[in-house]
């Protein structure tokens, strides 16, 4: 089981609760243990932050507006983002040079492709330097996958003195914006590495200066950043690999509790596969929450007299008619576009839909009118015959009407996409009840709704 179900696991069990007093939490705390002890965060972290959160839950005074339950999930969601968060430190948006280093295998080259094409986005003139003269086909994978993605690249292959490449690549790569150096990795911290990448250091001269760690080394990261910083100074910190191992939590508090900012996370092998770490972000994600809060405040601030509420907006049956209120809520909390980033669906949301005017909408809605009860309902019923008919009745054409059902059909598969996070679990559980996770996180005093027109 991965951390992130784990963690829902937990917290399902303070929502679930019948008698709220300190047993009931110190047994449901229990539970969290096992899921942090278990994704390798260090037992004494483990243990102030159960002790802070029995402490914090049991406070006399309640929060306004807060049942103590809510107050409880509250705390327990503040103290796990503390413990992943450290410095709250974002990654600066102009370096001017950075270099990465690490132990073999870290994810170090692959990371170096990975943030030349995130600054090159940004509008930088980017340029990677291949200063790996230890592992012989180092240059030739930079190469290959700067390539790929169109960075100017430089290396020498061959040589084996880091600091000539990089005087020579300043010389060449004059006026670039940023650049981002590849080093050398060892099987362990040793003195030829530290050698090898004070060299460089000196050499290069970055402002930067990154480690990259791959998740799996666990609470080991603490011990790494200290002995990497002790060397050169690093002052920001990537994890790779965070797509693949269950250790990533106790990385990132490890990580947190030495105080190095981790700026970047690696989620996958490919160039794009990399993340600006956010602790409250990542923590709804891999609880798979999306990003639930910040959609869940931004419906509160919708008014509140209405017809459709925010759990019915993403469980709920998936018809026409919820498919219209749908587009007409979330149009209303703002574009479709930015709750579907805040549920984490962005990637996964054609564009059209994305883009979907006020006046379309309005379009669907006077077609869906033409339709009986039966068609709205179950939309795999219209064959061509009833197309027609609801086209003529609403004084459209054919294609209107199937580009309705299209795009029905369309964010139906989101929609289950995002309900089906976690099949197993849903499962388990008979669904995922958005009513109380709204509660859950939302600080709701009572249930507000969004104003449907
Ligand atoms: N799943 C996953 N794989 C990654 C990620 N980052 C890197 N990898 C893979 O990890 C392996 C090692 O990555 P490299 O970038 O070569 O690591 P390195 O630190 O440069 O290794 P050395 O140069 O040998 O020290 C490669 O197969 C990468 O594709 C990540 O975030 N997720
Ligand atoms: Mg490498």
């Amino acid at each position: 089981m991965v951390l992130g179900e784990k963690l829902r696991n937990a917290m399902e069990s303070l929502r679930k609760a019948t008698v709220f007093d300190k047993s009931a939490i110190k047994e449901a705390t229990k539970e969290l243990q096992r899921a942090l002890i278990s994704a390798d965060v260090e037992i004494k972290l483990v243990l102030e932050l159960t002790k802070d959160i029995e402490e914090g839950a049991m406070k006399e005074k309640l929060p306004k507006g807060l049942t103590r339950r809510e107050h409880v999930l509250k705390v327990t969601y503040d103290k796990l983002v503390e413990l992943i968060g450290g410095t709250g430190k974002q990654a600066p948006e102009k370096p001017k040079k950075i270099l990465l280093v690490g132990l073999f295998g870290a994810g170090k080259t692959t990371t170096v492709a990975k943030l030349a094409k995130h600054y090159g986005k940004r509008g930088q003139k980017v340029g990677v330097i291949a200063a790996d003269t230890y592992r012989p086909a180092a240059v030739e994978q930079l190469e290959q996958l700067c390539e790929k993605a169109n960075i100017p690249f430089f290396g020498i292959k061959g040589e084996k003195n880091a600091a000539k490449v990089i005087k020579e690549a300043k010389k060449k790569m004059k006026g670039f914006d940023l650049l981002i150096t590849d080093s050398a990795g060892r099987s362990a911290f040793d003195s030829d590495l530290v050698k090898e990448i004070k060299e460089i250091n000196d050499c290069l001269k970055p402002d930067e200066k990154w480690l990259v760690l791959a998740a799996d080394v666990g609470q080991l990261a603490k011990k790494q950043a200290q002995a990497f910083h002790d060397a050169v100074g690093v002052n920001g910190v990537i994890i790779t690999r965070i797509d693949g191992s269950a250790k990533g939590g106790g990385a990132l508090a490890a990580c947190a509790v030495s105080k190095a900012p981790v700026y970047f996370l690696g989620i996958g092998e490919k160039i794009d596969d990399l993340q600006a770490f956010d602790p409250q972000r990542y923590l709804s994600r891999i609880m798979g929450y999306g990003d639930l809060q910040a959609l869940l405040e931004k419906a509160k601030e919708v008014q509140e007299d209405e017809e459709i509420s925010p759990e019915e907006l993403m469980k709920g049956e998936f018809n026409l008619d919820t498919f219209y209120k749908q587009l007409k809520a979330t149009k209303k909390m703002g574009s479709l576009s930015k709750v579907a980033e805040m549920l984490g669906l962005k990637m996964q949301m054609p564009q059209e839909m994305l883009d979907m005017t006020e006046g379309k909408l309005d379009g669907f809605k006077v077609m869906m009118d033409s339709m009986t009860k039966e068609e709205k309902l179950n939309p795999d019923v219209l064959n061509k015959s009833r197309i027609l008919r609801i086209a003529k009745g609403a004084g459209k054409k054919e294609a209107d009407v199937r580009e309705l059902i299209k795009s029905y059909k369309q964010m139906s598969t989101v929609f289950k996409r995002f309900r089906n996070i976690d099949e197993a679990s849903l499962k388990k559980k008979g669904g995922l009840d958005m009513g109380k996770l709204a509660g859950m996180f939302g600080k709701r005093k009572k249930k507000k709704k969004f104003k449907i027109r």
